[in-house]
């Protein structure tokens, strides 16, 4: 689909769609600060921005796929997300994620192929942006921190399931914390996992993104999952459009997240099904072996 904008949906769609528009309108003008973006440049400087200066992973390579404009690096005033810089992929173009929210429909159709991974989890997708990093981690577990955004929201869940998922050697570590549930339009929304979703149709938020996912205190998200330490593992970070091209989704990594280490939060735990992967007593051994870092500091 070239056009910008879902085929016709259902009149009582449209209709709450109309109302949406008109009630955020004021409402967006309370909204204070901004995301800003510069352009993508290439795979490398984009994945080491996901690096602290203390990381104990090395990246050796990395790739990009997807359209140069869908993604870029960001700033953020505080207050928007839970952090103020890093990358962003999306599934339409980076200055999207840019606020006021002045619509409910913004989106670029850029015409590209989906990605066979995130299809398998959500349906057939398209405009897919993927960014593969080849990375040699010290230890044998790593994390990091995003928000997922959409337009897609609240309107079209249930119809237009964009996704994203973190293909850690394969395996998708983009979960609902504590279930085997990826991030998607249809799993978290206002109905389900609610904690998780902070809704901007009013306008909040100064960004374009209707709805955002990991964003409210307390329910931060990190994706985090066992790899294998002192050898080469592969990351594959993938958002696309889920059933046509229009209405962007964005994903925001925290720059300086990725860490080969549990996330930094207290009860920010990885998920359980990679407790089954690390095993309980690596687990027990890595937490020993931070509190005795912490204990050297
Ligand atoms: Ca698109
Ligand atoms: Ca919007
Ligand atoms: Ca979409």
């Amino acid at each position: 689909m070239v056009g910008d904008d879902h085929m016709p949906i259902p009149m009582n769609l449209s209709f709450l769609k109309t109302t949406a528009t008109v009630l955020f309108a004021s409402a967006a003008l309370s909204a204070s600060g901004q995301i800003s973006t510069t352009a993508y440049d290439n795979a490398m400087s984009f994945a080491n921005a996901l690096l602290s200066g203390s990381s104990g992973i090395t990246i050796n390579s990395a790739s990009y796929t997807g359209a140069t404009n869908a993604s870029g690096y960001f700033t953020s005033t505080s207050g928007i997300l839970p952090f103020t810089s890093g990358i962003v992929l999306t599934s339409g173009s980076r200055t999207n994620v840019q606020g006021l929210n002045t619509s409910t429909g913004i989106s670029t159709s850029n015409g590209l192929a989906g990605d066979a991974g995130l299809t398998a989890i959500a349906g057939a997708t398209y405009d897919a942006s993927v960014l593969e990093i080849h990375f040699t981690p010290t230890n044998s577990v790593i994390s990091f921190q995003y928000v997922f955004g959409s337009e897609e929201y609240n309107e079209y869940v249930d119809h237009y399931n964009d996704v994203f998922a973190f293909f850690l050697n394969g395996l998708n570590i983009a979960l609902v914390p504590g279930t085997s549930t990826a991030v998607s339009i249809n799993n978290v929304n206002l109905g389900d996992y609610p904690q998780y979703y902070y809704d901007n149709t009013t306008g909040g938020l100064p960004t374009q993104m209707d709805g955002l996912v990991g964003r409210n205190l307390g329910f931060y998200l990190y994706a985090s999952g066992a790899v294998n330490a002192g050898v080469e593992n592969v990351m594959r970070i993938a958002i696309a459009d889920g059933g046509d091209t229009a209405l962007d989704s964005a994903v925001f990594l925290a720059a300086g997240s990725f860490i080969d280490d549990l996330p930094p939060l207290p009860g920010a735990v990885p998920e359980p099904s990679t407790y089954g992967l690390i095993g309980a007593l690596s687990l027990l051994a890595l937490a020993a072996w931070r509190r005795k870092q912490v204990r050297k500091a």
